[in-house]
């Protein structure tokens, strides 16, 4: 039996272990969430960020449009929070980032592995903000548009932080637009100037002086996203294994 009993513990030592996370598919076409940044006294930061069904529904494409960040405490970051913003706009109040699969805060993102990072990390995945106005389109395999999906970001916030993790602004995203599920129908109307045809995970950026003038800059073929290795996983198993015999 000790054999078994070593697979047992094996398996639970993976099991609690965080799992990557899948890509997403069959969002419906043309649901489309726009999170617009509110007018604030204690920031000039303003803008948006919209994220649609990829035109195939496997994941989605992110448009990001900002302006008047802090010339101090950069670089920026953002992310997908794990709760919306109360009425009072308190962005403390939208908690952790999206995590469904419990990649958790370290090891930081590896953006070679997006698969691997907290779903809601969008600027470890896709890049940080680095200049007083940016624009940034890109794809990202791992956010849902389906509210049973538990990838799905629809009824969830956004988060700009300074790099001390300062919360700068907070947005909730809203529907936009959408198409009753099941339809085909391109998403023309949303705004978003997307080449058809899915390249997800490029990022890309654009430094504005003289304002939010969002583009569409080419993208870019995919990194390979390697299978997650689990971190601790062997080590747990090795100490599991070693306990036993
Ligand atoms: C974080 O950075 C901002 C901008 O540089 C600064 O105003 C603030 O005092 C810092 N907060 C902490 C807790 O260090
Ligand atoms: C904002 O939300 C946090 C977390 O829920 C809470 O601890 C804090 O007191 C709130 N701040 C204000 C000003 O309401
Ligand atoms: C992005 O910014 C954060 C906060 O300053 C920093 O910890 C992180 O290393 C940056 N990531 C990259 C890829 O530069
Ligand atoms: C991705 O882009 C490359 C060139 O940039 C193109 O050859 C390829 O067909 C694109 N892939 C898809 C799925 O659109
Ligand atoms: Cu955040």
């Amino acid at each position: 039996m000790r054999s078994f009993t070593i697979f047992s513990l094996l398996a639970t030592a993976v099991g609690v272990q965080s799992a990557s996370a899948p890509v997403v598919q069959g969002n419906t076409v043309g649901a489309t969430f726009v999170a617009e940044l509110p007018d604030k006294k204690t920031t000039t930061l303003r803008g948006s960020v919209e994220i649609a069904s990829a035109t195939d529904g496997k994941g989605v494409k992110v448009a990001v449009s900002l302006s008047g960040l802090p010339k101090e405490g950069g670089p920026f970051i953002y992310h997908i929070h794990e709760k919306p913003v109360p009425s009072d706009g308190n962005c403390t109040a939208t908690g952790a980032h999206l995590d469904p699969f419990k990649a958790g805060e370290s090891p930081a993102c590896d953006a070679s592995k997006p698969d691997t990072c907290q779903t809601g990390d969008l600027s470890g995945k896709h890049g940080n903000i680095t200049s007083e106005s940016f624009s940034a389109t890109y794809g990202d395999l791992y956010l849902a548009t389906l509210p049973t999906d538990p990838s799905y970001f629809g009824s969830l916030s956004i988060v700009v932080h300074t790099s001390n993790k300062t919360r700068i602004s907070c947005a909730n995203f809203v529907a936009k637009g959408n198409t009753a599920p099941g339809t085909t129908a391109a998403p023309s109307g949303s705004g978003l100037p997307f080449p058809t045809g899915i390249n997800a995970t490029s990022v890309t950026s654009k430094v504005n002086t003289g304002g939010p003038t969002p583009t569409t800059p080419p993208l870019q073929q995919p990194s390979n996203s390697a299978q997650k290795m689990v971190a601790g996983a062997g080590a747990l198993a090795m100490a599991a294994a070693a306990m036993m015999l």
